[in-house]
């Protein structure tokens, strides 16, 4: 879970700044879990294998990352919290159906995932698909159910999931990484699949997050530029935890994309280079909140935090 990881570097940082960001975490990752757990058909439902399968992965321990920044950026354009939560829930759904195909023999072929065994492992492939296709389309579900606000309908709510989680964002993004693999590398391809494999989606997070709080077109902009370079601080502090800690650390199998021969920001720029291009990401997603002042602090504590994060 989230506030796991959360505790952990809370530990680190707790000599110096007294934090009550894991009580935060932890409350949300509370909140999201419950909404998730009222949302999604019950396991008895017909037909139970597939509802225990979507439920298996959704309540398998990820860290929630996606749903509190939606819930966060919520909360910075001054919005309420149950009004963002079936939004905050999509993206969940999003992020877990990619992670259930990426997982898939025919994909990354991968055993762990959040600790443990993969959804095709426990299900078998044909449930597992059906599980991840199960999740992505509950998520549009959900967009829909969510309220209406006078700036974004519902039209533009689901476009804005819909084109982050299709063939010019997420998807492009895993074809470039299949593509890609046992090819050599530039930076700017690796910065073209991150920004679809990883930013596109918390983006997305954090603009449905602004647009449930009927964001001005400034804030969201803004926003928007926050997303963008907290997504790619996020995988580039991936890339340094995949080639500095083990599996067990991690829950999923560590160092395999190098071991792929898949690039990395370390084979590409070294760890060092790599830690100063996480260190300017996060830098930038921070100044783009300068416009909300304190009332982004919790988006600001974050992004800190992500920087140090250990698993
Ligand atoms: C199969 C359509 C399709 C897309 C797959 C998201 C993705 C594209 C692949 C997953 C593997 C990967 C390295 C993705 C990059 C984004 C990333 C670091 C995902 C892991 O996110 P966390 O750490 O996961 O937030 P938890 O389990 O904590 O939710």
């Amino acid at each position: 879970m989230f506030f796991a990881f959360a505790t952990a570097a809370f530990r680190v940082s707790k000599s110096t700044v007294p934090s009550p960001l894991p009580d935060y975490i932890e409350s949300r990752c509370r909140l999201v879990d419950a909404a998730l757990d009222r949302f999604l058909p019950p396991s008895p439902t017909r037909p139970p294998t597939i509802h225990k399968a979507m439920r298996y992965s959704i309540f398998a321990g990820g860290k929630r990352l996606r749903p509190i920044v939606c819930l966060a950026a919520a909360e910075a354009c001054g919005g309420r919290v149950g009004d963002a939560m079936p939004l905050a829930c999509a993206v969940e759904c999003i992020h877990t159906y990619s992670l259930i195909h990426d997982d898939l023999p025919c994909m990354d072929d991968d055993d762990f995932r959040r600790g443990k065994p993969t959804s095709h492992k426990v299900f078998g492939e044909g449930v597992a698909v059906l599980a991840g296709d199960a999740l992505l389309t509950f998520a549009f579900e959900l967009v829909a159910r969510a309220k209406g606000w006078p700036r974004y309908s519902h039209a533009a709510l689901v476009k804005d999931a819909a084109i982050a989680s299709g063939s010019l964002f997420l998807i492009a993004g895993q074809v470039a990484d299949l593509e890609g693999e046992g090819k050599k590398t530039s930076h700017a391809q690796l910065r073209y699949i991150h920004e679809r494999k990883t930013s596109a989606l918390l983006t997305c997070s954090i603009r449905l997050g602004a647009m449930s709080a009927n964001a001005t077109t400034a804030q969201l902009r803004a926003l928007t530029r926050f997303g963008y370079n907290l997504g790619m601080a996020f995988q580039v502090i991936d890339d340094i935890l995949d080639a500095t800690k083990t599996s067990a650390q991690l829950g999923k199998t560590a160092g395999k994309d190098a071991k792929a021969g898949k690039a990395t920001y370390i084979s590409i720029l070294g760890m060092k280079r790599a830690e100063a291009e996480a260190d300017r990401y996060t830098r930038a997603a921070i100044s783009a909140l300068k416009p909300f002042g304190n009332q982004a602090h919790r988006l600001h504590q974050l992004a800190d935090y992500l920087l140090k994060r250990q698993n």
